[in-house]
Order: structure tokens, then sequence, then C-alpha cells
């Protein structure tokens, strides 16, 4: 059978792609058809080495088996539960297990099914927990300049990447931002957090001088701004941060949605910072990218703040179909026990100096303006084509397709952040075909 006639044409699909120049795609498709491993094949065959852990989220590499097997029995066993007012064991067990790894208190878990749901999700926990506490005038919501918290109407206004929001209206009220830390002028080149740039954790001050800090519910930042560019936090940035919060009586989120799950050599973001906030929203590797889910972890105040009316009222009028679902548990309980039999959660931090050197060797290649690392997280900045900003990046993540690798760019910023089992001769062969689409992206 090869009647091409009967196969709709990509061209002409009703497929809206997310995030996607649409029509060039369809022109000139960059399709994957299987994986295994550290690789993704296409169509034809061809191999490509994953460069960013499919979009951050695969971080013990492709169809593990012990996941696999754990997901086709459950469909078999349980393929749906409700959550609200009923439950299913694998959620109890699930939430438990992944408790274990968090911070500090930070022990209650809220499940969702994506980063967008965990950052909404803990957001409305932020303004509710304060209401539940006597200060419902607690009402302002503070995200930061170039950050990225998913694409829901929460996330996005909290969001600080002006492409992803200008054409969305008003958004949320009551929402400021804080300003970003990208310095190039003084931390170009910076091996891990770059050493200038802490006071700016103080512009969080003024917001609080503008708005009086009584009406500041919460902060969301990411530890480490990946979407928008890989903006690593100066030092003492982020106990700074704290700090601010803390004098304020304002909570601090951390959107961990790519920082957790071993990224940075600890299962959380926070445990490798020291620092810890009172809510993190993840999602991506809770299961190794297999199923879709999310969890907001919350400190036990915070909990406890909603467990004090009468035991017959709902106490979060929140939640979505399929939180907790039985496929997202299986699968999650799996991925943890991956996760601990090859050491994935601190694994990052062993290859973080082999890692950190490949990525820096690449210094002095044509338009290269920024290397910075932290983690098992690389990022190489371009400068931008004169009046053609994001198109230097582009070529880049065509040529490397090409070349034997799958990298995602933000605009001119070439991210690589590949699954945590990458070995040393894999991670050399990644930067050679960097390192060859740079010679020839001019
Ligand atoms: N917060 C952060 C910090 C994220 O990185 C989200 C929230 C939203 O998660 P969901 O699951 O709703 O997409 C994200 C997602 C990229 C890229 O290449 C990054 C994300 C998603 C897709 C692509 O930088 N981050
Ligand atoms: N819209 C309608 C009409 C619904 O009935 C529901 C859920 O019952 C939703 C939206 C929310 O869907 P989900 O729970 O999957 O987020």
């Amino acid at each position: 059978m090869n009647d091409r006639a009967t196969v709709p044409t990509l061209e002409n699909s009703a497929f809206f792609m997310p995030f996607s120049m649409n029509r060039q795609f369809k022109k000139a498709p960059r399709l994957i058809a299987r994986a295994e491993g550290m690789h993704y094949y296409t169509p034809e065959g061809r191999k490509l080495i994953d460069g960013t852990s499919g979009l951050w989220c695969v971080n013990a590499g492709h169809c593990r088996e012990k996941i696999v097997k754990a997901v086709q029995k459950q469909v078999a066993e349980l393929d749906f539960a409700p959550a609200f007012q009923m439950g299913h064991p694998l959620a109890f067990e699930f939430a438990d297990r992944i408790a274990a790894l968090a911070p500090g208190d930070l022990k209650r878990v809220f499940f969702t099914n994506s980063g967008s749901e965990s950052v909404d999700t803990a957001l409305k926990l932020a303004l509710a927990y304060h209401r539940a506490r006597g200060e419902g005038h607690r009402i302002r919501l503070i995200g930061r300049e170039r950050g990225y918290h998913g694409v829901n109407f929460g996330g996005t206004a909290v969001g600080g990447v002006v492409g992803n929001r200008k054409i969305f209206g008003a958004l949320v009220t009551g929402v400021d931002h804080i300003r970003h830390t990208h310095d190039l002028e003084k931390n170009a080149f910076s091996r891990g957090q770059p050493k200038h740039g802490a006071e700016l954790a103080d512009d969080l001050e003024r917001l609080c001088a503008l708005h009086d800090a009584s009406t500041i519910a919460a902060v969301i930042v990411e530890p480490v701004a990946c979407s928008g560019g890989v903006l690593v936090p100066p030092v003492g940035y982020l106990e700074r941060l704290r700090a601010t919060c803390d004098k304020h009586g304002i909570l601090l989120i951390f959107d961990e949605v790519i920082t957790a799950w071993g990224r940075l050599g600890k299962p959380f973001g926070a445990q490798h910072f020291g620092v810890l906030p009172d809510l993190i929203a993840t999602a991506k590797g809770i299961t190794n990218g297999t199923v879709p889910m999310g969890a907001v972890f919350m400190r036990e105040r915070i909990y406890q703040a909603f467990m004090t009316g009468p035991e017959n009222a709902i106490e979060m009028p929140h939640g979505y179909t399929y939180s907790s679902h039985p496929l997202a548990c299986a699968a999650g309980l799996a991925t943890m026990q991956v996760y601990e039999e090859e050491g994935l959660l601190t694994r990052a931090a062993e290859l973080w100096p082999y890692w950190e050197e490949q990525a820096h060797a690449l210094k002095g290649l044509p338009n290269v303006i920024d290397i910075r690392n932290i983690g098992l997280i690389a990022a190489i900045e371009l400068a931008p084509r004169a009046g053609a900003p994001g198109m230097r990046g582009l070529d880049a993540h065509t040529k490397a397709f090409e070349k034997g690798a799958y990298i995602r760019v933000a605009g001119d910023i070439i991210a690589l952040a590949p699954p945590l089992i990458i070995r040393k001769e894999e991670i050399d062969q990644l930067f050679e075909i960097v390192r060859g689409v740079l010679k020839t992206t001019n």
C-alpha cells in the first residue's frame, strides 16, 4: 500500500500546532517517529541525540521499560478514577513518595496535569491562604520580567516574556513584575551562578513601596529562568528575595517545572540553592514526560490554614478532572523508582564539571556572545542578526536537526538540557554537533 493520494497532506492538516510556525513547519516538517534512551528517530530512521530532554521533561531518557510497563499495566487495571470525593490508592502513595523528596516542610501535594495548571493552582492557593488567615487584602501577584509560567491566564499574567503576553488583552488584574537578572555586560561567560546582581532582588522593595506590601500575596520566580533563555540567578539573589518576602509576609513561590527532578543535581532546585520557598510548582519530569502530570508542594502551615473550618466543608474548591490520574500516578511511581535506582536525581551534580567545560569550550565560535551553565543546563547566546532577531537561533535549530541533534532555542539562545542519563561520550557528541552548527551559521 503506497497510495499517496489517500494520505492527507501535512500541509493541510487540521492540527494547529502549539508555539510553532505552523505554515513554515507544514511545508518542511521535522517529524519524530520513535524514541529510545538518549535518542529520537525520524520516520526515515535517522537518529537524533536529544539535547533538551524533549521539552525539558524526559529526565530518565526515552521509553524506559519500567515506566512503559507500569503505564501499560495500569491502563488495563484502572483507567480512570474520580478524585473529587473519591480516591484511588496510587494517588496517596505517589503524593507521599514525592513529598519525601521535597525540601523542608513542603510535604503536602496538590495534583494537576501540567506546569501551567501547577502555576495557576499555586497562585490560587496563595490568595486563598491569605484570605483564610484574615489577610484577604493580599491580592497582588508579582512575577518577574522574562519569566515563563505557562500559558493559563494566571501564568501568562505573572509571566514576563512579552511575546507571550501582548496579544491576550488585560490578562489578570493586580499583577506586577520585578526586574530580570540578565546582565551580559557584567556577567557574560559566567560558570554557574553569576557574581553580579544580588541587589536586583531589592526590586521587590520598590513594588512593596509602590503598592504597599500588605496588598501583595505572593512572588513567583523560576529559580533558574529556563524558557526565557536560561537566566541563572546571581549569587545571593534568591536568598535576598526570600528575606524580603519574609520581612513583608509575602509568600515565595518557586516555579520548578524544569528545575525539579534532578536538573540541578538535587531532587529540587530549592535544595541546590538552599533557599526554602513556601510553595513549589512542578510538572514535566514528575512522570518523565510520559503521562501529563503536575504537582504543587506547600508548606505545612499553608495546608493547615485550609484545614480549619467544619469537616463537612470542601477546603479547596479547585481541582481538575484529571488531578491524580491513575496512569499519571503509575507513571510517576515508576519514574521515581528509575530515578532512585539509577541515582538520576543527583547525577547532574556529578556531570556538572565536565558539562561546564564542554559548554564553555564553544567560546570564540562565530556570533557567540555568552555561554552560561548550571546543573545539566547550558545556554549559548548568539548575537541577533541585524533587523531579524531570532532568525539565527532558528537556523541553528534547523541545522542541528539536519546534523543529528534535537535542540531547543529561545530566540537566539540555544538551550541544552539533555536527559540525566547522558554519558560523557554523548555530551561530546552533542557539543560536537552544536560546534558544527555554530561554525556554519552566519
Ligand atoms: N513553568 C515553567 C518554569 C516552565 O518551564 C511551565 C511553567 C508550563 O508547563 P506546561 O506543562 O503547561 O507546558 C513551563 C513549561 C522551552 C519550553 O523550550 C519550556 C516549557 C514548555 C515548552 C517549551 O523552553 N516550559
Ligand atoms: N468545562 C466544562 C464544561 C466542564 O464540565 C469541565 C469539567 O468538568 C471543565 C471545563 C474543566 O475540565 P478539566 O477538569 O479537565 O480541567
